[in-house]
């Protein structure tokens, strides 16, 4: 199973993550527009600099441009590099680089047969105005893209970056494994069924922990889904094999009704995957609010540097704050199109 999935890890969060998920086996690409970020990344076997790139610092909108000049050499590279029917694009979306790239390369990579997930990351409270703005301009490119695969959202709010980068890569390759590992008379569940639960367009949610009842479980995936869990959200497949007593019937109650469930059992723990999710609204208003609340902030300090070129990055924050909800863009059609979208 383990060779029909590939990442593309963009930018350093993606390239911290995309490490773990090479040393499980995974092809990893890493892309990045700093060759200094590159090169932290000892034994990665394959890297792409995207040529003219220096660092993004923060600028989503320099690591757009960089990408469309560049993009021929980058889809080359994952052509000849990472053949997978299931390719996840790892970035946060707090930066520049991963942020701006993720979601236009994603949408760039869809094609017929083959899936496009992301695996993205959730600035913590405490990190800048600068962050949070990108994230939310991030997640609504993100979430508007239309035929996409699972989409994993680590959130560093739940705790120090490397420990969740490490609990999410074991918790997904856990969930992988199941095919592999899991084999019970009470049932199975076989690969189609990992790529169907992984191909649901929306937000995904894998735990796996040893847990002998159905309440830790439940504690577990509310945790990683923004709990409280937020009221009528929907849910496409819950697919787990289970240990002790965890029951299907419980998770469904308490997390809603799936079009389908697949599962199995073993006895060493539950691995639970969730998708089709709806995306965390409460928490994208929290961000967003971190963004309003500066307003003024922002555009005082920006007024105080006007002279000094500045002043681009007002209408910039303009273009953002005050955009509220983009309304729907039509799927462009053409390479050129998609690319023209995000810049
Ligand atoms: N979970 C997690 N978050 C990280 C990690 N590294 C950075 N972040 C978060 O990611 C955001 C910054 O993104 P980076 O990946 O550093 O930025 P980049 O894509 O390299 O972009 P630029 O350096 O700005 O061009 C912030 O919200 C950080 O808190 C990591 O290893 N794990
Ligand atoms: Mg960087």
């Amino acid at each position: 199973m383990r060779e029909k999935i590939a990442f593309v890890a963009v930018g350093q969060a993606g390239g911290n993550i995309g490490r773990l998920f090479e040393g499980k086996g995974f092809a990893v690409l890493y892309v990045n527009t700093s060759k200094e970020d590159l090169d932290t990344l000892e034994h990665a076997k394959f890297k792409h600099h995207i040529s003219g790139g220096e660092g993004c610092n923060k600028d989503r909108h320099k690591a757009k441009q960089l990408v469309v000049d560049d993009f021929d050499n980058i889809a080359g590279e994952i052509e000849s590099k990472i053949k997978a029917d299931m390719i996840f694009v790892i970035f946060a979306s707090g930066g520049g680089t991963g942020s701006g790239a993720g979601p236009m390369l994603m949408d760039l990579l869809i094609d017929e047969g083959r899936t496009i997930g992301a695996v993205t990351i959730l600035p913590a409270p405490d990190e800048s105005v600068k962050s949070h703005i990108n994230s939310y301009e991030c997640f609504m490119e993100l979430t508007e893209i239309e035929g996409t695969g699972a989409c994993f959202i680590i959130d560093n709010m739940r705790g120090e970056k490397i420990g969740l980068n490490s609990h999410f890569v074991d918790s997904f390759t856990d969930f992988i494994d199941i095919p592999d590992k899991h084999k019970s008379i009470r049932g199975n569940i076989d690969k189609a069924e990992i790529e169907e639960t992984l191909k649901a367009h929306g937000m995904a949610v894998v735990v796996s922990l040893q847990a002998e009842e159905s309440a830790e479980v439940i504690e577990a995936l509310r945790e990683n889904a923004f709990a409280p869990v937020e009221t009528d959200r929907a849910v496409k497949y819950i697919t787990a094999s289970m240990s002790g007593n965890v029951k299907m019937s419980d998770l469904e109650k308490a997390i809603g009704t799936p079009i389908d469930n697949f599962q199995t059992f073993n006895d060493q723990g539950t691995i639970c995957c969730i998708s089709g999710l709806t995306y965390p609204q409460a928490r994208f208003e929290d961000i967003y609010k971190k963004v309003s609340e500066n307003k003024d902030l922002i555009k005082k300090n920006l007024a105080a540097t006007h002279e000094t070129g500045m002043k681009k990055n007002i209408n910039f924050l303009e273009d953002i704050v005050g955009s509220e909800r983009k309304t729907e863009v039509q799927k462009p059609k053409s390479r050129r199109d998609i690319m023209s979208k995000y810049l």
